[in-house]
């Protein structure tokens, strides 16, 4: 892909709207526009960030639309190059004849993600935080916004290069020893070494931990419901989603296929799967159904193992679950409380799905559950992309291996070779390694104009 010629796109998206945006980038970009700006400066003679009212005309002249034109030169621009982005009445036909214009005249239509790829290119962020502006374009709740700001704000960032700075360290004292192998000369004790690794694994490890949270904080929450028949699970999702989503009866085995509907609480994202209750039976449509809600325990981060007073809590079924997923996972719980039976002590949390008694109590559960109690107010390093996850994997599995290296007395060759692939690993993440394979994996993804 070309990276010194002028790109454009539309930056808002495509259909009617108050106003649309399009973004040129490039060395031509104030030549080009220009040439189609009629206002009172003159565009490639302003100064970066003036904004400039005119209108954009045609080859031959004729007013295309009044336009806002805004002006950012290199470097201070969100590409690090020259940029225009040009404000137009919120009409398609108005865009995409000014970017019909900008193409005639030399200008390429961009890529998805090409912008941002720029950006990164020219050094404007690192990988980390340009993957993270597609996280905050995409969050769809309050924490996965916070999660990939944070991101986009470099925490993780930050911690990554913290650590590469530190394999360095290491890794530049047993080079230095190895220049020096003939007069023999320690400038780092063995145990000094392992010590010095060993820390940078801690951390890595600790970062490897978030993800189980970082993931869900972008991803969202998948929970399944289940529970014998009868028991109360279609009441409960409809209750949550405060509308009559799923079909409610009093006769078992009501609910066949798997409901799935999302919901936010307390800003996190939660996928409710509403399952057929769990028994043997004859029917072949609920048979097919059963098998459906065991398919959803297996997939799901939670599990709500609903019960009620009428029937009491199932052990068998109980256990039945864990073969299928972690006890860490399952959240027990006893439904039609209002009902006033006593109590019978198995379970997590006590609930009306008809009241809603109880209900504020389970969503507790289910967030710390996912995500520990205070994780959203830290501005900590997370983990949310399974990119990063995997590169911190082998980075750690390269420490571990110098750390061997070390102890077996090996000439510090090899434990130069091993520290720098877990130098290289970590640089993956924030691009300080980057092919165009990772590269074109990642802006592949992004929308047009981003
Ligand atoms: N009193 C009382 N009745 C409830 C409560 N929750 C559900 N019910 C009733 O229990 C019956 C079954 O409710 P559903 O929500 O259909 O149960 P389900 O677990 O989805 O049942 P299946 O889909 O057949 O597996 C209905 O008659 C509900 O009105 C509750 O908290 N209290
Ligand atoms: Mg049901």
């Amino acid at each position: 892909m070309n990276t010194d010629d002028t790109i454009t796109a539309l930056a808002t998206p495509p259909g009617i709207g108050a106003i649309n945006v399009i973004r040129v980038s490039g060395e031509e970009s104030l030549r080009v526009v220009e040439k189609f700006f009629r206002g009172k400066e003159k565009l490639e003679k302003s100064s970066s960030h003036s904004i400039h009212y005119g209108k954009f005309v045609d080859e031959n002249g004729e007013t295309i639309d009044d336009v806002l034109v805004a002006v950012f030169r290199k470097p201070n621009s969100y590409t690090g190059e020259d940029s225009v982005e040009i404000s137009t009445h919120g009409s398609p036909l108005i865009s995409e004849k000014i970017i019909g214009v900008l193409i005639e005249n030399g200008i390429r239509l961009a890529e998805p993600g090409e912008f941002t790829r720029r950006a990164f290119l020219n050094g404007k962020m690192d990988l980390a935080q340009a993957e993270a502006v597609a996280d905050v374009i995409n969050a769809r709740s309050e924490a996965s916004l916070r999660g990939a700001r944070n991101q986009l704000d470099g925490i993780l960032s930050g911690k990554i290069e913290e650590l590469r700075q530190q394999l360095i360290d290491v890794s530049s004292l047993i080079e230095l020893e190895l220049d020096f192998a003939e007069e023999d000369l320690e400038f780092v004790s063995e145990n000094e070494t392992i010590e010095k690794i060993q820390s940078v694994v801690n951390v890595i490890e600790k970062l490897l931990d978030t993800f189980r949270f970082g993931r869900v904080i972008r991803d969202g929450v998948n929970v399944a419901i289940v529970g014998k028949p009868n028991v109360g699970k279609s009441s409960l999702l409809n209750y949550i989603l405060k509308e009559s989503r799923a079909i409610v009866s009093h006769i078992p085995g009501t609910t066949r296929d798997v409901i799935r509907e999302e919901v936010s609480i307390d800003g996190i994202l939660f996928r409710l799967y509403d399952t057929a209750g769990i028994r043997l039976t004859e029917n072949d449509v609920e048979r097919e159904g059963v098998l459906r809600s065991r398919e959803a325990v297996k997939n799901s981060d939670l599990v709500i193992f609903l019960n009620d007073v009428i029937t009491g809590f199932s052990i068998e079924l109980y256990n039945e679950i864990l073969q299928l997923t972690d006890s860490s996972r399952v959240i027990k719980v006893m439904n039609k409380i209002d009902l006033n039976r006593s109590p019978d002590g198995n379970g997590d949390a006590q609930i009306s799905a008809l009241t809603g008694e109880g209900v504020e109590k389970l969503f507790k559960i289910m967030k710390e559950k996912t995500v520990g109690i205070n994780i959203f107010s830290e501005r900590s390093a997370v983990v949310t992309n399974i990119r990063h996850f995997v590169a911190l994997k082998k980075a750690k599995e390269y420490l571990l291996k110098a750390v061997e290296t070390v102890k077996n007395g090996m000439s510090g060759e090899f434990v130069a070779v091993d520290l720098r692939n877990a130098e290289s690993s970590l640089g993956e993440i924030i691009g300080t390694v980057a092919t165009d394979d990772i590269l074109n994996n990642i802006f592949d993804k992004f929308c047009i104009g981003k």
